[in-house]
């Protein structure tokens, strides 16, 4: 039962990590895969969202379906026990990417204002651009003077007293839907404020209300992708640059026997961008050499690789569960980390391997890793002294090397000034300072294109690792849907050729005929887990041009294998932004059919958006297509 359970899980992953279980399993180490199989059979209570320990009155569990009990010790059902755990998962969610957000607005600060700091404004005419659109006055002022008031401004948004956090949402967001926010009350008042608030109403005895819980949980998931996220995606293209078309390879092939394998592993690009300047000290060709290397190979796992990927074409080894097969390969000499999505197991496996795991962040520290605390203000000298570490422990390989040949090709970096200007080019439409979306529009309502899908999310052994990812891009783009991605799931479909230029042969012939003409890949890479906020600006200049709300477009948003509660605050934000939201691995809600009615029915009527849950391949891609061809219906296209 347990290997049959196994075996699915692991039946349709790519070869190279195919190879690299076969390795760990003949080597005895224990994975995510072990260890998911070892759960089995998980609680059924948890499953279902109606299992409570918020106070030490229980745990609770409610029965659902038997004649067990109906409400907790505190007369809490299931619905009002299932709408605080997703309400916190939401709060969780979006404090990790505002947190992120938070550090790059601190550091853009300390780069407009410290002469000394080791980052610097490297898209100028982007601060300038971005300063505008939320308001600040640029005009004779230098540079740095505009980031140091378009970073106190971001900070504000985080804490502020009065009125909205709503920079982005009155710069991007068509009016209809500012309106119908602002009726509801779902602007966020402050990015803090709401992921507070949300804790607030879910300690015991406060709000009972599903309703009014899952209201609140919409109103702090915008702080997240329309604030949070999108400043944090902003801000960090100002510092480290706009990212621009790069083409690379990827996948554990990626890793080099006769180098310094590094691997930056986590979400965010401070560290890891000065890691990569950093590599091209001449002190790092020194110390290879001193050790016997060819030289430094800087490849990443989950959101830090998309982060270097984009703006420095650093190769992906793999998505997030590929992390400890990097390990096993025995030719990683160094784990870089800084937060979220790391697993604690990697602590475990310095104990096999010879990898040293460098945490860097005082919020993660793992146990079995060495921490090395990284300071912005101290980033070039950190950055050095981790490479360093990292070289000299390339004298302490032990065993066999076992690094898998396979690696594909891989475009990367579609900011939504790639995309526009990338489309632009085409028709030369160059009616404002960064492009138009004229010609992505007209190639939908003309139907070349039938819409777009944002693939987004991570990797999860609940379902067959990659089995969706593979399968739903595959038949999306042979229905003229254009994909973009973000995440792990890009890092997924990279990894089966989808982000390559070749992959136009496996469309059909209006995405073929864009490709060709275009010079795009049918999937685009837009970046990381808070850059989910690039495809929210691009859907909602879209919705802008065509002159109507979000919830009118053909597109819709796919988390074929999603696990964090990042992906939750991030589902939350499309369906609250009025985006058709399929997800291939239920929520934790099932067991509270008033919740499970609401997310994935009623709320449409409020917003817009809704979530279809949908595991099956073809069911969900059915489920997709049909959405977006009901809305171009609607529009008459
Ligand atoms: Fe039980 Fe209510 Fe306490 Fe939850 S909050 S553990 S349902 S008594
Ligand atoms: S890293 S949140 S596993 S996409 Fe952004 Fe991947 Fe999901 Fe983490």
């Amino acid at each position: 039962m347990a290997d049959k359970a196994r075996d699915l899980v692991t039946s349709y992953m790519d070869d190279a990590t195919q190879e690299m279980l076969k390795i760990t399993d003949a080597a005895g180490v224990e994975t995510a895969f072990d260890r998911f199989v070892a759960q089995q059979p998980q609680c059924g209570f948890g499953q279902m969202g109606v299992c409570c320990r918020i106070c030490a009155m229980g745990p609770c569990r409610v029965d659902p379906f038997g004649n067990g009990p109906k409400k907790g010790v505190c007369g809490a059902d299931a619905d009002n026990i299932s709408a605080r755990f997703i309400a916190r998962m939401i709060a969780a969610g979006s404090s990790a990417h505002s947190d992120h957000g938070r550090d790059i607005a601190h550091t853009l600060y300390m780069a407009s204002t410290d002469p000394n700091c080791d980052y610097k404004i490297t898209d100028e005419d982007k601060c300038l651009r971005i300063a505008a659109e939320v308001g600040i006055a640029t005009e004779g002022k230098d540079v740095k003077e505009v980031g140091k008031e378009l970073a106190e401004l971001m900070m504000n948004q985080f804490g502020q007293i009065h009125g909205l956090a709503d920079c982005f949402v009155n710069a991007r967001a068509p009016q209809q839907r500012i309106d119908k926010w602002n009726e509801l009350g779902l602007v966020p008042r402050s990015i803090d404020r709401e992921i507070v608030e949300i804790m607030h109403r879910t300690h015991i005895g406060v709000d009972s209300d599903y309703v009014n819980i899952l209201t609140q949980g919409m109103r702090c998931s915008l702080g997240d992708g329309w604030s949070g996220s999108m400043l944090a995606t902003e801000l960090s293209d100002i510092i480290f640059g706009t990212p621009s078309v790069v083409e690379t390879e990827t996948n554990l092939g990626a890793l080099k026997e006769d180098h310094v394998n590094i691997a930056l592993h986590g979400h965010e690009p401070t560290l890891s961008s000065m890691v990569v300047i950093a590599s091209k000290d001449p002190k790092v060709a020194e110390w290879c050499e001193e050790v016997g290397a060819k030289g430094v190979n800087l490849v990443g796992i989950c959101c830090t690789v998309n982060e270097v990927l984009m703006r420095y074409g650093v190769a992906p080894a793999g998505n997030f569960l590929q992390q400890e097969f990097a390990m096993a390969t025995g030719a990683l000499d160094s784990y870089i980390v800084d937060v979220q999505c790391i697993f604690p197991a990697l602590g475990d496996l310095t104990k096999c391997y010879h990898t040293r795991v460098y945490t860097t962040s005082p919020k993660a520290k793992i146990i079995g890793a060495t921490h090395i605390q990284f300071s912005e203000d101290k980033a070039y000298e950190i950055a050095l002294n981790l490479l360093h570490e990292s070289i000299m422990n390339f004298k302490n390989r032990k065993g066999e090397i076992s690094i898998p040949s396979q690696k594909e090709k891989l475009v990367a970096g579609f900011s939504v000034e790639t995309i526009i200007k990338a489309l632009d080019g085409v028709t030369n439409s160059h009616a404002h300072p960064i492009g138009t979306v004229k010609p992505l529009c007209d190639a939908i309502t003309s139907g070349v294109l039938r819409g777009a899908v944002a693939m987004v999310g991570c990797n999860n052994p609940h379902v067959p690792l990659d089995k969706a990812h593979k399968g739903i891009v595959e038949k999306l783009i042979q229905n003229d849907v254009i994909v973009v991605q973000t995440g792990c799931s890009a890092l997924t479909c990279a990894k089966y050729g989808f982000l390559s230029y070749e992959a136009k042969d496996k469309c059909s012939l209006g995405l073929k005929t864009v490709c060709e003409l275009v010079g795009i890949p049918p999937v685009l890479h837009m970046g990381s887990c808070v850059d989910i906020s690039r495809i929210i600006s691009l859907v909602a200049a879209c919705a802008k041009y065509l002159g109507v709300d979000i919830d009118q477009l053909p597109i819709a948003a796919s988390a074929p294998e999603w696990m964090s509660e990042k992906a939750v605050a991030i589902g939350t934000y499309a369906v609250t932004s009025g985006v058709f939201t399929h997800l291939g691995v239920a929520p934790q809600v099932l067991g509270a059919p008033n919740v499970t009615k609401l997310l994935t029915q009623d709320i449409e009527g409020v917003v817009g958006g809704k979530f279809f849950v949908e595991p099956d391949v073809d069911k969900a891609v059915d489920g997709i297509l049909a959405a977006i061809e009901a809305k171009r219906a609607a529009l008459g296209i």
